[in-house]
């Protein structure tokens, strides 16, 4: 119906100043395709409320949400924290994407993919050492009931759903130098978790999918997950350490030496990582700064340093400098640098990490990076009341990243 170039146009007149010159100077009317990440907290407090509120074009978050999509306007989208329900994949289609907001341009995307995750689903065993069974600590991944805090594709390109590869079940004592907790009360090495748990024990907190888009006719692997939180645990830091090998099952499954990646299976029972020839974007919520908030250090810098990840024109806001100068409290004392912050939490000493990068979007060295960016105004630009300002949260505690890319 538009021609690409109003399309660009009512996009840079749409953003917010102060993001529009990534946009506009880096811009090429062809051969641009978005990819982006966003944690958009459509996650429910019980299971069959995500799909009872996206039945309804009524839910103000889930309008905020899909607003703040349709102000980015990414070609692939991840969604993480969409608590898992296939029906809910058209809802939020029919009743929110596809819904003009504050004078917005609806959005479509033809194509999706959802699949189960690991959060709510009971383990079986006492995976946080209380003494019983039960609940949200002793489930695959934390959740209160199975698929919270799940995940969607959403895309504008076709997604060779076949082809797809997931990763649900692969099981963390698998992965050779697994960083597995340690029970500091006893002498043993990482004992936290019992012989019999390990063996059922899952890397992944939700799941990490390998979805192949095609691009005009070539292959682009996106390649999401959304490790755990490192925190909610005690000495043992069965989080961090969980959150550090999440991250690094990327870093091995894109190695070029296939060595590295020759422990992986997937949940077909298939062997082995993503081919040196493939090109591929790591995105989500790695729940990790590199050098603020609890990780396990290095965690991050497993696919920021990684040979073939490129991150040399990191997305960037203007609102992230600006809410941490504003915040102050624990952003006061943060290494990185807050214009690469793509989370708002708590700042207060006593009570949260402060603002942190904790999402990405990572292109392979073989995609050139035309220009990326983070959707966060300042409080006098035009969209602040799809962000706010922390304790504020209209929408999310975080912001949506984008990285464009040359196919
Ligand atoms: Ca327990
Ligand atoms: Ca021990
Ligand atoms: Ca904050
Ligand atoms: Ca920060």
């Amino acid at each position: 119906m538009h021609r690409p170039t109003l399309i660009a146009a009512a996009l840079l007149a749409a953003l917010p100043l102060a993001l529009a010159p990534v946009a506009q100077a880096e811009e090429a009317p062809d051969r641009k395709v978005r990819f982006s990440t966003f944690n958009a907290s459509l996650n429910r407090n019980v299971a069959g409320q995500l799909v009872a509120d996206l039945s309804t074009p009524d839910n103000v978050q889930a309008q905020n949400v899909a607003e703040t999509v349709q102000r980015v306007r990414p070609d692939v989208l991840l969604v993480n924290e969409f608590d898992y329900a296939p029906e809910a994949v058209d809802l939020f289609r029919d009743n929110y994407l596809e819904v003009s907001h504050h004078g917005s341009e609806p959005i479509d995307y033809p194509y999706a993919y959802i699949a189960p995750s690991n959060t709510g689903v009971p383990s079986g065993h006492d995976l946080d050492n209380n003494g019983s069974v039960g609940g949200g600590n002793d489930a695959f991944g934390f959740g209160l009931f199975e698929g919270q805090y799940g995940m969607v594709v959403y895309s504008k390109h076709p997604i060779d759903t076949d082809a797809v590869r997931t990763f649900q079940t692969f099981r963390w004592a698998d992965m050779p130098g697994a960083m597995l907790p340690d029970d500091p009360a006893t002498p043993e090495p990482a004992d936290w978790y019992s012989a019999a748990e390990l063996g059922d024990v899952r890397l992944s907190s939700k799941s990490h999918w390998d979805v192949p888009i095609d691009v005009d006719g070539s292959t682009i692997h996106f390649l999401v997950s959304h490790p755990t939180p490192p925190v909610f645990d005690g000495a043992e830091d069965r989080n961090g350490t969980r959150n550090h090998d999440e991250i690094r099952f990327w870093a091995d499954y894109v190695s070029s030496d296939a060595a590295d990646s020759a422990y992986i299976y997937d949940d077909a029972g298939v062997y082995g990582g993503l081919p040196a020839s493939e090109r591929f974007v790591i995105a989500g919520d790695q729940n990790s700064d590199p050098l603020d908030g609890d990780s396990v250090p290095g965690s991050a810098q497993q696919l920021l340093d990684h040979p073939r990840v490129n991150d040399a024109k990191a997305p960037a806001s203007v609102g992230g400098t600006w809410a941490a100068e504003l915040q102050g409290a624990a952003n006061l004392g943060h290494e990185s640098h807050p214009r690469f912050d793509t989370a708002d939490f708590d700042d207060r000493l006593c009570c949260g990490p402060g603002n942190l990068r904790a999402d990405y979007v990572l292109p392979s060295t073989g995609l050139r990076v035309l220009g990326s960016g983070i959707f966060w105004p300042t409080e006098d630009q035009k969209f602040y009341y799809l962000t706010g300002s922390f304790p504020f949260v209209p929408t999310s505690d975080h912001r949506q990243v984008w990285v464009d890319l040359r196919p």
